[in-house]
């Protein structure tokens, strides 16, 4: 199923894709017309060629730097890439096939493989699609209208994590996606997407986010671009005791901003707190940086699961404001539509907009979160008595 979902995305130039064990054996297969090809065959004529050239890349495997490469032979285009510790997924393409563009779908297909074989948590065969497209851009043309014209913050947003490797992102989204910390670090190889609904009991709606989980090592960079694209919100992950990750905070803002939506919701986030002997990046600095790029600060620590949800409905709150704004922005003098959520009179539309403006001279916390969801509360109270002036 998941084999079918590449094929499609990698288009006609797709031969085939194996996953193959680091002695060499074949563990599955899967090819374009499997009717027509005689599976053994098939695999005795690749194999062989397969073996010499995972020899020469088990020998990078047991350097640890070995990530992903291409090979290319008169007839096809190989592309090797590493899935988990224990297998290589490669793929065959026409000669044609231009590696680039198959690239970004061989890493989420090698990541969702190598989570396969660990019989991890479930793991959804889809593929999304990566390239920008008349019809994809047609479909979020679409979607921008829905949200412009209903002002309906029940609207899917992309929520992206970047950061350096192992500063915690994949961490972070397992914590506020399933509740769970594992202490053993597997990179993350391309992308790792996942769905959460932001809830407020309080405000009776509710954000719902695509989160996008990024492989932060060097050896990914290529991808960066590609998968931020267009994204509504992002978390910049660094670890506070990782001076250099911290260091790279800015390169990172850099990246995101130069691709993202224009109205980007962005947050720095100083991870690992729980282990404050080894800090080699204080608070003080976190919040400096975050002024400079006026964004909003936090720290966290998933390991002892300290703000990690608040980061995330920081987030809404800040989308919810954004569908405040809207709303004000598209109404004629002081009339403000009756058909948004959010139906506030002027003088309250006025304070919050001062309360949300304040907080960037803060340090976001747990109680600051809180006391926006009770601020919208009474908001909602308002609404309720449809108090318009
Ligand atoms: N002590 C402590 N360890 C953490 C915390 N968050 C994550 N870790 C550990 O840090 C390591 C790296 O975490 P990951 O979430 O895999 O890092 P990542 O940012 O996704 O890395 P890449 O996928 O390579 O970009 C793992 O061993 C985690 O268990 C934390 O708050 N405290
Ligand atoms: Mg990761």
């Amino acid at each position: 199923m998941l084999f079918k979902w590449y094929k499609q995305e990698v288009g006609e130039l797709f031969v085939s894709v194996l996953v193959v064990g680091r002695d060499g054996l074949v563990v599955d297969i899967f090819t374009r017309n499997t009717e027509k090809i005689d599976e053994k065959k098939f695999v005795g004529a690749f194999s062989s060629l397969v073996e010499v050239v995972l020899k020469k890349l088990t020998l990078d495997f047991d350097l640890g730097t070995f990530g992903a490469g291409t090979f290319d032979t008169d007839k096809y285009r190989f592309i090797f890439c590493e899935s988990g510790s224990d297998h290589v997924l490669v793929t065959i393409l026409e000669p044609r096939a231009l590696v680039d563009e198959v690239f970004p779908y061989t890493y989420i297909a090698a990541d969702k493989v190598a989570r396969i074989m660990d019989g991890e948590l479930p793991v959804s065969p889809v593929i999304p699609k990566l390239k920008r497209e008349t019809e994809i851009e047609k479909i979020k043309r679409k979607l921008d209208y829905y949200q412009k014209t209903t002002h309906s913050p029940d609207y899917v947003y992309k929520l992206s994590l970047i950061g350096d490797g192992a500063v915690g992102k994949t961490s972070m989204v397992h914590r506020y996606v399933h509740g769970v910390f594992k202490a053993d670090y597997k990179a993350t190889i391309g992308t790792f997407i996942s769905k959460k609904e932001c809830n407020f009991d309080e405000l009776d709606t509710s954000v719902k986010f695509i989160i996008w989980d990024l492989a932060g090592q060097e050896q990914f960079q290529r991808l960066w671009p590609d998968y931020l694209t267009d994204t509504r919100t992002g978390i910049l992950v660094f670890d506070v005791t990782n001076k250099e990750s911290f260091k790279n905070v800015k390169k990172w803002h850099e990246i995101i901003t130069k691709v993202a939506d224009p109205n980007v919701i962005l947050i720095l986030v100083g991870n690992k707190v729980d282990l404050s002997d080894s800090r080699e990046v204080s608070t003080e600095e976190g919040i400096e940086l975050a002024k400079e790029l006026e964004i909003y600060y936090m720290e966290t620590s998933v390991k002892s699961n300290e703000n990690i949800d608040d980061v995330f409905e920081w987030i809404a709150l800040q989308i919810i404001n954004q569908n405040v704004e809207k709303v004000r922005d598209s109404t004629v003098e002081k009339y403000i539509n009756d058909s948004s959520k959010f139906t506030i009179n002027q003088a309250q539309l006025k304070i919050l907009e001062n309360y949300f403006t304040k907080q960037l001279d803060y340090v976001i916390s747990k109680a600051d979160t809180k006391k926006i969801v009770k601020f919208l509360d009474i908001i909602k109270a308002v609404e309720k008595n449809k108090v318009i002036t």
